[in-house]
């Protein structure tokens, strides 16, 4: 029988938690044969609320789950974890600037990046949902001296799949027509949607959708797409997030299907003139089974690579920002 995975989820109690161990616990991440033991981990003020969600997870009598732990201690909730994955964080508050909410939460990440150097799995995967996702991975992959730093993703996913469903409805063809849909850089307002290499029902997206939507509209629904599903919900997006990192997981581990590559923010090894280390959404190749590379020497359209250098601004002046927690 195979031995089940150990899958670690912070902030499991919140909106994208409630919305995710339920998927982890079906199998719809890991696959159909994969049996998972669930940690959920959460702050001590919503540890009970956690335990609210494994009693569900009970009732459910999923086949493939043979497990659940509650816990609010990091230590604790990442003991031996093979897949961890980081969703809680603080939500930005009103008024708050992108630079106050990446200081605020940066001990969170360099605590629980500790945490997970120090227990679980020596090849634990890590992906991290909580915002700002990208530098906060970079606070948690510095902490590691065990586990290889290549292990520490965080999710651009949501933006690739919200440019696939723009995409798919726009072309009236199923999400599936729709192969190596890219988003660049950092999960944040400067992203950069790329359809050159993109194809719809095997065609380029160019040939099959209208040129004045894709130039005018499409990069701006992509990029505002969080903004939009708050004013309309009155809260951010969730179900779609956890969907998205159980994409990013299941492919990482099972393979991108029809798709080339996929999009994950992963340590820079200086390819397309991204500074080192920086933690950037890339084109990935999936090899094997938890093995990635970055795929080079994609062409890039001018405008693009003019895009491309101010998300490589922001995630620089993020990592200037919490310098002394890296
Ligand atoms: P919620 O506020 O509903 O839930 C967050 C949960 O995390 C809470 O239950 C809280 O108690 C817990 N938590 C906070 N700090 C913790 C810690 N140190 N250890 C353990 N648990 C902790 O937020 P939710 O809507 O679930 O969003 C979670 C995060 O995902 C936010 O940072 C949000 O900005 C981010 N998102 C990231 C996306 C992405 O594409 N990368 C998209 C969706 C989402 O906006």
């Amino acid at each position: 029988m195979t031995q089940p995975l150990r899958v670690a989820v912070t902030g499991a109690a919140g909106q994208i938690g409630y919305s995710l161990v339920f998927r982890i616990a079906s199998g719809e991440m890991l696959g159909p044969d994969q049996p998972v033991i669930l940690q959920l981990l959460e702050l001590p003020v919503a540890v009970d609320a956690a335990r609210g969600v494994a009693m569900e997870l009970t009732d459910c009598a999923f086949p493939l789950l043979a497990g659940v732990e509650v816990t609010s201690d990091p230590n604790e909730g990442f003991k031996d974890a093979d897949v961890v994955m980081l969703v809680g964080s603080k939500p930005r508050g009103p008024g708050m600037l992108r630079s106050d909410l990446i200081r605020e939460n940066g001990p969170i990440f360099v605590g629980q990046g500790k945490a997970i150097d120090a227990h679980a799995s020596a090849d634990a995967k890590v992906i991290v949902v909580g915002n700002p996702c990208n530098t906060n991975c970079l606070i948690a992959a510095a902490q590691a001296t065990r586990i290889p730093k290549k292990n520490f993703t965080a999710m651009t996913r949501l933006d690739q799949n919200r440019a696939v469903g723009q995409l798919s409805e726009k072309a009236q063809v199923a999400a599936a027509e729709i192969s190596n849909m890219l988003i660049w850089g950092n999960h944040s307002p400067t992203m950069v949607p790329d359809t050159n290499h993109a194809t719809i029902s095997g065609a380029s997206v160019g040939s099959a959708v209208d040129a004045g939507w894709l130039a005018d509209e499409f990069d701006g629904t992509v990029r505002t797409r969080g903004k939009a599903i708050i004013n309309a919900r009155g809260k951010s997006s969730a179900a779609s997030a956890a969907s998205a990192a159980i994409d990013h997981i299941h492919d990482w581990f099972l393979g991108t299907g029809d798709n080339s590559y996929v999009s994950m923010a992963v340590p820079s090894n200086g390819a397309y003139g991204v500074p080192e280390g920086l933690i950037f959404s890339f084109p990935c190749r999936v090899t094997g089974p938890w093995e990635y590379e970055i795929v080079e020497g994609l062409e890039l359209s001018a405008a693009v690579q003019e895009r491309l250098q101010a998300t490589i601004d922001e995630l620089v002046e993020e990592r200037a920002t919490v310098q002394e927690m890296l």
